[in-house]
């Protein structure tokens, strides 16, 4: 049967790929995050999913800047603050794993090596299963990123061979449409679903222009959203992304239409099993 709770609204506002030069309304300064996170805020996100980036807008796992990005939106969100874990397809491991000493309250765990467009974005057991341990350690929420359906099976995996995530809920996010990795349609989303674990929760995004029909996909499937300019630069055809918040607030009105109006952050933290 089809759940008709709300919706978990995810933000993903920055990532580390777009370029600040090309892209002007990505928020890559600490006063430009928190400024768009009090946006998506208001119109409907629960939870940020972070990137930052340097003085220069280049992606970063700096930790003190991680911990003062970590700060800053507690003291100006109620949002859950979930660090990235994958960072850009350049990063090492260990600034990866390091990224857990910002103390956030949850964090992506990508459940397995994809291409990327040229690149590759790499994800090997050794890597995956470090990082979750750390998860149950630190008592990090984490959100399992599925690129492709062959990480569904090492999820599984992971899951037989560690036991449950800290706040006892399986919260998966299908990221689709990236060159490389599963196509961003309606039937593979389907396929992934039936795939996951009996009790997880999923949202689900699409790049680019994957991104609409991934989106009506996830909400007529019982899923929850994630959106932002880390996936969607373009609105509509010859129509850039002004701001994050414009993708939150579209989310959102779906999300309503579908008599599945956005979780608020409190209940995303109860239900995400959020460290108090
Ligand atoms: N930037 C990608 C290489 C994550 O945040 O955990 C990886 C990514 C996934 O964005
Ligand atoms: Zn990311």
């Amino acid at each position: 049967m089809l759940s008709m709770a709300r919706t978990l609204i995810t933000v993903a506002p920055t990532g580390a790929e777009a370029d600040k030069a090309k892209v002007p309304a990505l928020p890559v300064t600490l006063d430009e995050l928190v400024q768009t996170a009090k946006e998506c805020e208001a119109a409907g996100a629960a939870v940020i999913h972070v990137h930052i980036r340097d003085d220069e807008a280049r992606p970063t796992l700096d930790l003190a800047r991680l911990r003062d990005t970590v700060a800053a939106l507690r003291a100006s969100t109620n949002l859950i603050v979930q660090l990235s874990t994958g960072g850009a397809v350049t990063d090492p491991y260990e600034h990866r794993l390091r990224v857990l000493d910002a103390e956030p309250d949850a964090c992506s765990l990508t459940c397995g090596t994809v291409n990327f467009g040229d690149d590759v974005f790499m994800n090997p057991w050794s890597f995956m299963a470090e990082l979750y341990q750390l998860t149950q350690e630190r008592e990090v929420v984490p959100e399992f990123e599925l690129f492709d359906l062959g990480h569904v099976a090492s999820l599984h995996r992971l899951l037989d061979t560690y036991g449950p995530p800290f706040g006892g809920r399986v919260h998966c996010d299908l990221v689709m449409g990236v060159p490389g990795g599963m196509p961003g349609d309606a039937r593979t989303l389907v396929a992934a679903v039936e795939a996951l674990p009996a009790g997880a929760t999923w949202s689900a995004t699409g790049i680019g222009r994957t991104t609409l029909p991934v989106m009506y996909a996830a909400l007529a499937a019982g899923g929850h959203l994630r959106v932002g300019m880390e996936d969607t630069l373009s609105y509509a055809k010859g129509r850039p992304v002004t701001a994050n918040a414009q993708l939150v607030e579209r989310g959102a009105t779906l999300a309503r239409t579908a008599q599945r109006d956005p979780m608020p952050p409190d209940e995303a933290r109860t239900f995400l099993g959020v460290k108090g």
